[in-house]
């Protein structure tokens, strides 16, 4: 039985900065300019998004309008900056009374300090679009995040469990929007260290030079292989330098999260079903494909002796087993990748029956019998 993980995110900023739109972008299927549309948010609008199956974010969108800001730092103080596992701050770049906006990101950042001292912030300045042209070097921006920084830097010095600040530039028209929100997801999975064991181990199988997991309905990039997801190229591993990550587009995972996400409405207008994409071009392989209910996998193999129907064949070995991992909760079989992950890990939780009877073979032991896999 799988029990869900509930994570409160607010997300704040003031009136008109593009949080309503950026929810509605990556959760709620629309394009950026259906964001026109939208209404301005009255009060608090909460909603649920369940990812992965089983992890569900209660997603806060706090209306930015100056009263209802004040009401957040006031009466409504311990409700909404209790419980909160992530701030997503969002700026925007255009606004002409910087200084204000800077001034309630202070109080607010206090506020989260005090009700939720651990909470991870992210600050994302929106509506890159607008600037860049006239600010190519982003001069800017990296101004705006000194000053964000600083001031983060000033409330948190006495707090010593204090979550970090990360910022990031985004626009709802490109991918930079789905970076920012991936790195959000990314540090709220549950047992994320299981999963990236996961994917090391099929990268190995192929001969890949990556793995990466994105959840269905968002197609944010979840999990890969090797190092971190949002890692600087200098930290990746020997392995992957030699398979040639390093020259790999640094925006790939934003890029196939927008590309997919739009080739799918596509389908979707003229009756077709997006089931997943293979190719193989000059001893690449790659496929892409549903993992288990909520995830899509890729495999990028970089050995000319792996074709796709050998990937497609092995990943559909391992469903059965991934699926249980997305879950996080009790195994019916055991497999020796979550093991050796839990031996070096403390911070995975797993519980897999006749784990520790060592007659009961795991499930990716060679000879073991195929047919109870499934
Ligand atoms: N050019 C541009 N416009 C944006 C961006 N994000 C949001 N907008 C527009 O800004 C307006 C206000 O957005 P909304 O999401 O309602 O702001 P909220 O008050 O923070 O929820 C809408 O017309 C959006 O289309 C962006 O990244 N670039
Ligand atoms: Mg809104």
């Amino acid at each position: 039985m799988s029990t869900a993980s509930r994570r409160k995110v607010l997300l704040m900023g003031k009136s008109g900065s593009g949080k309503t739109s950026m929810r509605s972008v990556i959760f709620s299927n629309y394009t950026a300019k259906d964001t026109r549309r939208l209404g301005a948010t009255i009060d608090v609008e909460q909603s649920a998004v369940r990812l992965l199956g089983s992890l569900v974010l209660n997603l806060w969108d706090c209306g930015g309008q100056d009263s209802f800001l004040d009401n957040y730092l006031s009466s409504q103080r311990d409700t909404v900056f209790s419980n909160v596992a992530v701030l997503i701050y969002v700026f925007d770049i255009t606004s002409t009374e910087w200084e204000k906006d800077l001034h309630y990101f202070e109080d607010n950042v206090i506020a989260l300090r005090e009700y939720s001292p651990e909470a991870g912030v992210w600050v994302l300045i929106n509506k890159m679009d607008l600037v860049d042209k006239d600010d190519p070097k982003r001069v800017q921006y990296a101004e705006y995040c000194e000053q964000v920084r600083a001031l983060n830097a000033r409330i948190s010095a006495d707090e010593p469990v204090a979550g970090s600040l990360r910022c990031f530039p985004t626009s709802i028209w490109d991918e930079s929007l789905y970076k920012a929100w991936s790195s959000v997801i990314h540090t709220l999975i549950p047992n994320i260290d299981l999963i990236t064991a996961h994917l090391t181990y099929l990268r190995d199988l192929h001969g890949a030079a990556e793995c990466v997991l994105f959840e269905a309905e968002t197609f944010l990039a979840m999990a890969k292989s090797g190092s971190p997801i949002d890692c600087d190229p200098s930290e990746f591993e020997e392995l992957e330098v030699d398979r040639g990550v390093t020259r790999l587009d640094r925006q790939r995972f934003e890029k196939i999260s927008e590309i997919v996400k739009s080739f799918r409405k596509t389908c979707q207008r003229t009756g077709e079903l997006f089931t997943g994409f293979e190719t193989e071009f000059g001893g690449l392989s790659v496929v892409l494909e549903p993992m288990s209910k909520n995830t899509y996998i890729l495999v990028v193999s970089v050995d000319p002796r792996v074709h796709t129907g050998l990937i497609r064949y092995n990943l559909s070995e391992a469903h059965c087993h991934f699926a249980e991992v997305g879950t996080w909760s009790v195994f019916t079989r055991k497999c020796n990748v979550c093991r050796d992950s839990i031996k070096n890990s403390v911070d995975i939780t797993y519980n897999a029956k006749g784990d520790d009877d060592p007659s009961v073979r795991a499930w990716d032991d060679v000879n073991f019998d195929v047919k109870q896999r499934t």
